[in-house]
């Protein structure tokens, strides 16, 4: 097997040790960070997602598999950066206004980070003119709102309309979280919907066009 191939492994397992010690082993050998992101972490993160949406793992294994990632992109993320090479999108996360809640928002975090997104974490109670001002600031493809209580789902339709109003009709907001379903984001006018983090990641490919 090789080294690429225990790498995607070890993010699967979630074993972090490993998965820093190939990410090491390979800067020194002069892989490119590219490459190694590429090639070894995101297709890994990318298994992790479909067993995930399958119900063959839960979110304890997410988790652990994500933090094996994210311990192994820090060692990649400053060459990265040093060689100029950005996400190719940028999405804004976030729990709406009124909404606390943000275990599955940052589970949705994690996988954006795991398919290479350049993601901008609001955190929770997050206002719609706080969403707005980060997709200009930041020029996002994507808002990415999560929701867990009925009494903050119509958070999700202010940040629409606000979106709407400040001119950022481009921009993708999707929408997600226990209480959510397609035929709200349908009523609100949202561009998309999806269950679980997983298909959050394949919605947001899907609407912005994006190679998955
Ligand atoms: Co709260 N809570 N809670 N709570 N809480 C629920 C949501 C509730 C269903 C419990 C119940 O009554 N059975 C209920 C809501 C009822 C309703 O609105 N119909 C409820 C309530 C009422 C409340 C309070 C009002 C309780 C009170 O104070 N009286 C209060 C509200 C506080 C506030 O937000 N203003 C409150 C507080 C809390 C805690 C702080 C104690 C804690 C949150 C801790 C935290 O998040 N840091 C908490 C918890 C833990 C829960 C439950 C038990 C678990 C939620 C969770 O994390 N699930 C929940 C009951 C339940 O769900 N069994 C409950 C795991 C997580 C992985 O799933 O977040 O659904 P989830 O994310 C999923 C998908 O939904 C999706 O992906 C994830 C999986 O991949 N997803 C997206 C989420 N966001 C997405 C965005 C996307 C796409 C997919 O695209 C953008």
């Amino acid at each position: 097997m090789s080294v690429m191939e225990d790498l995607n492994n070890a993010v699967i397992t979630g074993n972090r040790n490993v998965a820093v010690a190939l990410t090491q082993q390979m800067i020194d050998e002069g892989v490119t960070p590219m490459d190694i992101v590429d090639n070894g972490l995101v297709p890994g993160m990318g298994v992790v997602g479909e067993r995930f949406k399958n119900n063959e793992i839960f979110v304890p294994e997410m988790l652990i598999a994500a933090r094996a990632m994210k311990e192994a992109m820090a060692l990649v993320e400053p060459l990265l950066a040093a060689a100029g090479i950005e996400p190719a999108y940028t999405v804004i996360v976030g729990t709406v206004q009124g909404d606390l809640h943000d275990i599955g928002k940052n589970l949705v975090v994690m996988m954006f980070k795991g398919a290479n997104f350049g993601v901008v974490d609001l955190g929770t109670n997050v206002p719609a003119d706080a969403f707005v001002a980060a997709a200009k600031e930041y020029g996002a493809d994507v808002v990415a709102l999560s929701a867990l209580l009925t009494t903050t789902m119509p958070s999700m339709k202010d940040t629409v309309v606000a979106m709407n109003a400040a001119g950022l009709d481009g921009v993708k907001v999707m929408i997600g979280g226990a209480p959510i379903t397609q035929s709200f984001a349908d009523e609100i006018g949202a561009d998309g919907y999806a269950a679980d983090a997983a298909s959050a990641v394949d919605k947001a490919q899907e609407l912005i066009g994006a190679a998955a």
